[in-house]
């Protein structure tokens, strides 16, 4: 759906991604309400969230992947943890669909093994790793995290991987490397979404060296002590709990050191809208909505109050360092 904003005329690809959920929540049984005839539209709605909310109910079906508590610095906040059935049935994963629920249907045809990333560019030692190895590479860590999404939803998810730094001190960057881009698998067979023009694909992020290096840049394998469901990005994602939930790229096939900033995917679609920082900020709005709170998901009822983002998500002590002098208004 595109939607037209007065300013410059910029044309946003897809209402989710910009709606509130609960209004886009209402907004879908409203619309299956008229779809459907009252009474039965409003059950079809009810019945097709509970049964997939069924459907991804862990009955242990996934490998466990349990990890040592971490001692990283402000690895373990102590607020309530998402429900695992939130956390797996309201995804972004543009890959297979633009609807929240529409990872969570579709994922099961992403194919994880066998899977490599090739880590290359501007490092000493370049590599393909099989994702046995990469788990192997480091001892693996359960890391309780924030992830706020630049649409204003945040979840608390526990994680389970190690920190990106030791992959990077293991292929060892040349002293012309100073940023890290992370490219995604774009596999058009297993993928239903890739080639729609939403985004320009594969989906790439990027991070600035020292912010890869950061000791809470969490490269992850898996979610609540298991392997991570496809839909939130196995086998191997990144987690940035400091930026918004976008900066966090799933199931990676290359890493790549580059001296220039990598062009993102999201600052390809509506660089007035996606920068390549995104940090969470309360007081940078987004162009055409505030960021001053958020919607913990599980807690969004008619009568949940909304919480206060805080900066740099909560995480300022441990990286506010990286942005000392910047102007994080030019650098959203
Ligand atoms: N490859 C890929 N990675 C992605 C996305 C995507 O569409 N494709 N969406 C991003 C966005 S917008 C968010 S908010 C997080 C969501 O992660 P979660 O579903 O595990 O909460 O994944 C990010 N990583
Ligand atoms: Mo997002």
């Amino acid at each position: 759906m595109l939607i037209r904003t007065g300013r410059d005329g910029f044309q946003h690809p897809i209402a989710s991604e910009i709606t509130p959920r609960a209004v886009y929540e209402q907004r879908r049984s409203l619309l299956k309400l008229m779809a459907g005839g009252a009474a039965g539209g409003a059950l079809a709605a009810w019945v097709g969230r509970e049964a997939l909310a069924q459907a991804v109910q862990r009955p242990n079906k996934l490998a466990a992947l349990p990890g040592a508590k971490s001692g990283v610095a402000g690895a373990a906040t102590m607020e309530k943890v998402t429900d695992y059935k939130d956390a797996t049935t309201y995804n972004n994963f543009y890959e297979f669909g633009t609807d929240k629920d529409d990872p969570a249907k579709n994922a099961h045809t992403l194919k994880t093994r066998p899977w490599t990333v090739e880590v290359d560019g501007l490092v000493k030692k370049p590599a393909k790793y099989t994702l046995e190895d990469l788990v192997k590479l480091s001892a693996q860590e359960e890391r309780i995290y924030r992830l706020r999404c630049v649409e204003g939803w945040s979840m608390v998810i526990p994680w389970v991987g190690y920190s990106m730094s030791k992959l990077i001190e293991k292929v060892e960057p040349l002293g012309s490397a100073k940023y890290v881009e992370f490219i995604t698998l774009a596999d058009k067979a297993t993928m239903p979404y890739v080639g729609s023009r939403v985004l320009e694909w594969p989906y790439v992020e990027g991070l600035r060296l020292d912010e890869a290096m950061n000791p809470l840049t969490l490269l992850t394998f898996g979610m609540y002590g298991e392997v991570l469901p496809n839909q939130n990005g196995a086998p191997v994602r990144l987690v940035v709990p400091w930026k918004y939930g976008f900066k966090s790229g799933k199931s990676l096939v290359k890493i790549r050191f580059t001296d220039k900033e990598p062009r993102i995917s999201w600052n390809k679609s509506a660089p007035q809208e996606y920068g390549f920082y995104s940090n969470v900020n309360p007081n940078v709005d987004h162009p055409r909505w505030s960021q001053a709170t958020e919607r913990r998901i599980g807690e969004d009822g008619l009568f949940a109050k909304k919480r206060k983002t805080l900066m740099f998500n909560g995480y300022e002590p441990q990286v506010g360092q990286l942005y000392a002098g910047m102007d994080l208004k030019k650098f959203y």
